[in-house]
């Protein structure tokens, strides 16, 4: 029974996949730029122009020392745009529904490249913390929250005392429901946490001169770390004491700034001109909810 059992994993993994959110758009220093939009952006001609590695696989990374650790798999094509930021402003990752079974750490970093993005080694990268969100005093994940209060947006802050130039910024949400082991129906999947990340391109702007230390991909995370297991299915209010997140803590900056607000202007996702953009924000919310629904469903079978 080789075969059937062999398609039933890939059934499962590709509703997997389907199940799981991805950052559609993200709005950095009040410009708001598309993200890669999973449905669409692989078969646009021309390529798209995103500030996004490309990709299209939604499903979890799970082997810690997999190169896919740092920005994802695929990672085709590579960011053809790069997003301006000044140094102290917010960018927010705009998720579509996400799951609320998987719970765990949410966390932003970046890393300073130089040269030619094509040419960038997402390996050799050192990437510092910016802001992590996991579990709050009553036992709320970040998932939960970002889903319940801020429809499905996190936000970190760009740190106000780096130094100006460009990074790849990494976003990831870790999933661990499965970390201390499956649930009936699911044991095909392995036991452990599952990282879905993505990585963007940004040109930041300023006065800081700040270089932290940071941390490669893979390798920031270790196996035997007490973060990698947590009973997420069994929340207590005492839970928050007893998390301990993964890698290093989150670099903070040596001061604020005050930033005028710039005015809020949105990034064409097609280039194509306003109808081509109205059909492409159409498919999107046809997209959006038929992912949606995939959730929910998930979500009604614990998956
Ligand atoms: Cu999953």
């Amino acid at each position: 029974m080789k075969f059937i059992s062999s398609v039933v994993a890939l059934l499962a993994s590709v509703r997997q996949a389907l199940g799981h959110g991805y950052i559609y758009r993200v709005t950095a220093d009040n410009t708001i730029y598309p993200g890669w939009d999973v449905a669409i952006d692989p078969w646009l001609s021309p390529p798209a122009s995103r500030i996004a590695y490309g990709g299209g696989i939604v499903g979890p990374i799970i082997n810690i020392s997999s190169p896919n650790m740092a920005c994802n798999m695929g990672r085709s094509p590579v960011p053809s745009a790069i997003a301006q930021v000044r140094a102290g402003s917010n960018i927010s990752f705009h998720w579509s529904h996400w799951l609320y079974s998987h719970k765990g750490p949410i966390t932003a970093w970046m890393a300073p490249y130089s040269g030619d993005i094509a040419n960038v080694n997402v390996n050799e990268l050192e990437f510092f913390k910016i802001a992590e969100d996991t579990v709050d005093a009553a036992g709320v994940w970040a998932n939960v929250r970002m889903m319940n209060r801020t429809n499905n947006t996190w936000t970190a802050t760009i740190p106000a005392d780096i130094k100006p130039g460009k990074y790849i910024i990494r976003h990831e949400i870790v999933a661990l429901h499965f970390s201390l082991g499956t649930v009936p129906g699911w044991e095909m999947l392995p036991v452990g946490p599952q990282f879905y990340m993505t990585c963007f391109n940004f040109q930041v702007t300023g006065g800081g001169d700040a270089s932290p230390e940071g941390v490669k991909f893979p390798g920031a995370y270790r196996a035997d770390e007490p973060g990698m297991r947590f009973d997420v299915r069994n929340a207590s209010t005492s839970v928050d004491k007893r998390y301990t997140p993964l890698g290093p803590a989150v670099y903070k900056s040596r001061y604020s700034v005050e930033l005028t607000p710039k005015e809020v202007t949105m990034v064409s996702p097609t280039g194509g001109g306003a109808e081509a953009d109205a059909s492409y924000y159409q498919a999107q919310k046809v997209f959006l909810e038929q992912q949606g629904a995939i959730v929910a469903y998930f979500d009604s079978i614990g998956g």
